[in-house]
């Protein structure tokens, strides 16, 4: 947690002529990331391509821990352990001279990569994103699958997690995948 941002920029300086994109966790972002771009903004004009992408993944949760949690010791979420502030990424990147935009919906995904690719400089997408999408492996073990249930029991958010699941599962089902 946390490399994504620095070893961006250190990507940049091996290869200013190229761009370089960095998929980060908001938890990972406020940690270092946010930081990091100060450096990014310091030396982004020696790049002969100025163009480093950073896509936070805003889920306003630390998502991995939660579901490791969840999956793996039966917990439900823990909000106060795991929930985390909504932090706009994309104003704070154009308050240090940066760029980026908010995506809040699907349909705006392809028009952010488009700008971000354009751009002049360092542009970071605040992806807003749903921590309740369980991240399901293809086969999941009978140990898992029961702790999973048992974590939902008490969970904030089971429900949802539940409709999330099953959206995820019933595709695999469907003819022509
Ligand atoms: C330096 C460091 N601290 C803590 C951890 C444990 N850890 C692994 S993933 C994670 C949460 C990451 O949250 P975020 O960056 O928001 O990504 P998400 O899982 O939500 O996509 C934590 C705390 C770690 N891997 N490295
Ligand atoms: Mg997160």
């Amino acid at each position: 947690m946390g490399p994504g941002v620095p070893y961006a920029i250190a990507a940049k300086f091996a290869h200013p002529g190229r761009p370089a994109v960095a998929l980060v966790g908001d938890g990972a972002m406020q940690m270092n990331g946010m930081a990091e771009l100060i450096t990014a903004a310091k030396y982004y004009e020696r790049w002969q391509d100025p163009r480093l992408v950073v896509l936070v993944l805003n889920n306003r949760d630390l998502n991995q821990v939660t579901w490791e949690q969840r999956a793996l010791a039966g917990d439900p979420q823990n909000p106060a352990t795991q929930r985390i502030p909504d932090v706009r990424y994309a104003d704070y990147a154009k308050l240090i001279g940066l760029d980026g935009v908010r995506v809040e919906t699907p349909d705006r995904i392809e028009a952010a990569w488009d700008e971000a690719f354009a751009a002049d400089r360092p542009f970071v997408i605040d992806a807003v994103t749903d921590p309740e999408v369980p991240p399901l492996p293809p086969h999941i073990t009978i140990e898992q699958a029961k702790a999973f249930m048992h974590a939902l029991k008490g969970d904030p958010h089971a429900r949802k997690v539940m409709t999330e699941s099953f959206k995820q599962k019933i595709v695999e089902f469907l003819p022509g995948r």
